[in-house]
């Protein structure tokens, strides 16, 4: 029996099923978590499915949370989409569930639940509900318009319109199915990529700062006075960190966000492996995406440094 099988096996025996995703959710996070429930509702009208977790308010366009009670984790089913270890799953109630399963595409750092489906090969997880639909067809698996519509976005999401190279031939063929569907492209564009006029100017004063270093690691500090003086909350920027990829010259790079009691690192990179450098500062990710934190700003120069020898490297 396949994984795949396996966690239908799992859904099939249960009448409540919860479904989770990571906290600071982003498309895909919403797209996996949201569609994997339309799925289950439309194929199992019987059961009971609950998508929890916080709202945010940029991705409420694609699901509502539900609002539920310590009592319904007795005797249910949940499932974690797209969270590779367990401090980052929203609503920390996961493990209040009769069995855990896990839906991920990042590399394991956490192996938690009693099921784990992880494809490192995947370019999101919306991508691997989409398949979990394609080998269950004919098993009394559906899709719908809805859901075909939230996969995407979240397809669209992780592979930055299909630019990054987590994009693969089976992403374009699951794409290129999935837009059958009826659901309005347009709309979803256009809610995921607007940007708000202080952010536009904050993309301006980042670009207007560009340093490049001899082996290619450009880095910016976004401190609390200069995301205050944009008016730009820290969980804004993001949306940001991909403007730097463009540059002619730029390997690596590293966006610092000063937020409340810890300095956020996003860092990015178009060859040079970074995760190794995240894990370094409390973090990790994928090879090329990852994030850290550090605590002061003189901290700034080792992760750099960092950056700078896997640059070097490659
Ligand atoms: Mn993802």
């Amino acid at each position: 029996m396949s994984i795949v099988q396996e966690i239908h096996q799992k859904i099939k025996t249960y009448s409540r099923i919860i479904i989770h995703r990571h906290i600071r959710p982003d498309p895909d996070a919403y797209g996996s978590q949201n569609g994997l429930a339309e799925i289950i509702k439309a194929s199992y009208p019987d059961k009971e499915v609950l998508v929890v977790g916080e709202e945010e308010a940029s991705l409420t366009f694609l699901a509502k949370m539900e609002q539920i009670a310590d009592e319904d984790f007795t005797e249910a089913l949940v499932i974690v989409c797209d969270t590779a270890n367990q401090e980052r799953i929203s609503d920390q109630r996961y493990n209040k569930g009769k069995e855990l399963i896990k839906i991920d595409h990042h590399p394991v750092v956490d192996a938690y639940g009693d099921i784990q489906w992880v494809d490192v090969q995947a370019s999101s997880t919306s991508e691997m509900i989409y398949h979990f639909f394609k080998e269950l067809q004919d098993e009394g698996i559906h899709m719908t318009d809805k859901a075909a519509s939230l996969i995407y976005c979240g397809i669209v999401g992780d592979t930055g319109r299909f630019l990054f190279p987590s994009t693969t031939e089976r992403t374009f063929q699951y794409a290129s199915e999935l837009v059958g569907y009826d659901f309005d492209r347009s709309y979803i564009y256009e809610e995921m990529y607007k940007t708000s006029a202080n952010i536009a100017r904050l993309k301006g004063y980042i670009l207007q700062n560009i340093t490049i270093s001899d082996v290619g690691v450009s880095y910016i500090q976004l401190t609390k006075e200069i995301l205050d003086k944009f008016e730009v909350m820290p969980s804004e920027t993001s949306s940001i960190v991909g403007i730097l990829g463009d540059i002619d010259g730029i390997k690596a790079w590293a966006i610092f966000v000063e937020e409340e009691h810890v300095i956020r690192v996003r860092l990015r990179s178009k060859g040079p492996i970074i995760n190794q450098v995240a894990a370094l500062y409390e973090g990790g990710g994928h090879p090329l995406a990852a994030g850290a934190k550090i605590h002061e700003w003189n901290e700034v120069e080792a992760v750099v440094a960092d950056l700078e020898k896997v640059c070097q490297l490659s």
